[in-house]
């Protein structure tokens, strides 16, 4: 005779997230089985990667329980809501691509990012086979001097660069629409398992665009997330410290500025802003830095009641 509480035991299982609809969340168990789960009550906080234990409320239905505790979460937010990446990662690669034109805006925030979630980037500049590729490459360098990896690759002929980097991890392919992620992702898989979206205006509304984040297993312990693709990395859970702390090539200079509460805008003695000036922080890197901070400022300036919880 089993008791009521040991029934109810018994269909609770722990699996992991391994594709985020965003109200429906697909979870795979340990057998290989996978169930469409809702989240209980009304809360949307799971995501792909999360270890969740669920109760089966069918034969491919279930519901989660709760959500395991996690290594990290990548998220980004702006002054109405958060948006959840992933979770449990073990690293980051960001897609870039000279067609469309690189934006170094976005990349920049993504790998603050990534560095306040303390999860390691890598950039990879997709689509080497066409001729714009090579001065995207050259205007990378920076990043490379910085301690970033630089991946050139094409997901159209050529994966393999990309292959070593990813070997026993599971990586979280993030980057603007159009930049290659899902033909990557197929690439990889050798597979058209993730849809791919068609450059071409005339397509409008049929463009194959990824509308849902998903885990691709590329054998027994590699595996890449696909997630849709999106214009800005908005910051705005960060607070000002970590937005500095977050540029790698500045963390030498923090705490040696004349003012303790220096934010390196434009105080008297900044080490920061010296160290920009001697050449050993690009004027780029630095502009992007303080643009961000007068606009995080600004935005939490109109937004006062916001909380991190
Ligand atoms: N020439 C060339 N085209 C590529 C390459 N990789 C992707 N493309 C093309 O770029 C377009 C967009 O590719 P997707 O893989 O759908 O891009 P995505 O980053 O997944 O876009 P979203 O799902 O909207 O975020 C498609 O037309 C692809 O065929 C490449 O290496 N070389
Ligand atoms: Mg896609
Ligand atoms: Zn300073």
């Amino acid at each position: 005779m089993t008791t009521r509480r040991e029934r109810e035991q018994q269909v609770v299982v722990e699996g992991r997230v391994v594709a985020d609809f965003g109200r429906e969340f697909l979870v795979e168990f340990p057998d290989k089985r996978q169930v469409v789960c809702t989240r209980k009550g009304r809360k949307q906080d799971a995501a792909c990667g999360d270890f969740v234990e669920v109760k089966l409320t069918g034969a491919a239905q279930g519901s989660i329980l709760r959500v395991g505790t996690r290594r990290n979460l990548l998220f980004r937010s702006d002054e109405w809501r958060e948006k959840t990446l992933a979770a449990n990662v073990d690293q980051v690669v960001i897609l870039l691509a000279p067609k469309p034109p690189i934006s170094e805006a976005f990349l920049n925030l993504s790998l603050v990012a990534c560095e306040a979630a303390r999860i390691p980037a890598v950039i990879a500049l997709n689509k080497s086979d066409l001729p714009e590729h090579a001065a995207s490459l050259v205007a990378l360098a920076p990043y490379i001097r910085i301690g970033y990896t630089v991946i050139s690759m094409s997901a159209k002929s050529d994966v393999s660069p990309l292959l070593p980097h990813l070997e026993g991890k599971l990586s979280l392919l993030v980057g603007q629409s159009g930049m290659g992620k899902s033909k990557t992702v197929n690439a990889l898989v050798m597979n058209e398992v993730a849809r791919v979206g068609e450059l071409s205006a005339n397509l409008g509304s049929g463009t194959q665009t990824t509308t849902y984040s998903r885990l691709y297993r590329l054998d027994r312990d590699t595996a890449i997330i696909d997630t849709p693709g999106f214009q800005s990395f908005g910051l705005f859970h960060l607070v000002e410290d970590q937005i500095g702390e977050a540029m790698p090539e500045f963390r030498p200079f923090l705490g040696t500025c004349k003012f303790n509460d220096c934010a390196h805008l434009n105080e008297p003695g900044c080490a920061v802003i010296g160290a920009a000036s001697a050449g050993k922080i690009t004027a780029k890197r630095l502009s992007f830095y303080q643009v961000l901070i007068e606009q995080h400022r600004e935005l939490h300036e109109q937004h006062p009641d916001w909380s991190r919880d």
